[in-house]
């Protein structure tokens, strides 16, 4: 039996940033398949046995489970020593880094993708605004690293596994990332991490 579970599907850019950093911190894990597309995350028994917030990813590891990708690679950081901050400096500036990848970056690609790619919606006015969003704050994430080599600088830390999560779905990014030259550079940096899979690689697919 794995060391850690993570009940994951391949197409959740969120349970990818988990699965990322169990694989490239080098931690004995297994994904456990979630039939999100069936509506697995919304049954009362997910919710009352997994995740009360019916998401996943969800760890889990010994006697603790941990929901919340952000709190999933903090536990994680400090577990395996590798990919977390040095300082308290570092430990906010990951902080920043992350929450501005929920609120801003993650949630708009991800419901972009969701409705334009996955569930195959015409566009509308909602995807309009996502798609704005998207690529605003993407502009902001390629301004950064356009002076460094990783978020933080010089070192890959969980807040790259973070706002990474959604990029590496190619096609099923229903605007072209190509133009952000300097984080399609940083991918590449990512990429070539030890461990670094692909997350249909990593996590098995619904469909
Ligand atoms: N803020 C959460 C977001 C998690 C999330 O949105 N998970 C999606 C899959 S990517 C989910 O499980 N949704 C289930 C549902 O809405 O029923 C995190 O970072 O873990």
């Amino acid at each position: 039996m794995a060391t850690f579970k993570l009940y994951c599907f391949g197409e959740s850019g969120n349970a990818y940033k988990a699965a990322l950093m169990l694989q490239c911190a080098g931690l004995d894990w297994e994904p456990i398949w979630v039939d999100f597309f069936n509506g697995e995350t919304r049954s009362d028994t997910f919710r009352s046995t997994v995740n009360a917030m019916g998401e996943v990813p969800v760890l889990v590891h010994g006697d603790k489970t941990l929901a919340q990708s952000g709190v999933i690679l903090d536990y994680l950081a400090e577990f395996s020593r590798k990919f977390g901050p040095k300082s308290d400096d570092e430990r906010r500036e990951i902080l920043r880094w992350m929450l501005f990848d929920n609120h801003k970056l993650t949630s708009s690609i991800a419901s972009l993708r969701f409705l334009v790619t996955l569930m195959k919606k015409p566009e509308d006015a909602l995807t309009e605004w996502l798609r704005t969003r998207a690529l605003g704050t993407l502009k902001i994430v390629d301004g950064h690293l356009a002076s460094r080599d990783f978020l933080l600088g010089k070192r890959p830390t969980i807040a790259d596994f973070s706002l990474c999560g959604y990029l590496y779905y190619g096609d099923e990014l229903p605007f072209d990332l190509g133009q952000f030259t300097h984080v399609m550079n940083w991918l590449d940096r990512i990429k070539a991490l030890p461990g670094w899979k692909h997350p249909y690689v990593l996590m098995p697919r619904g469909k």
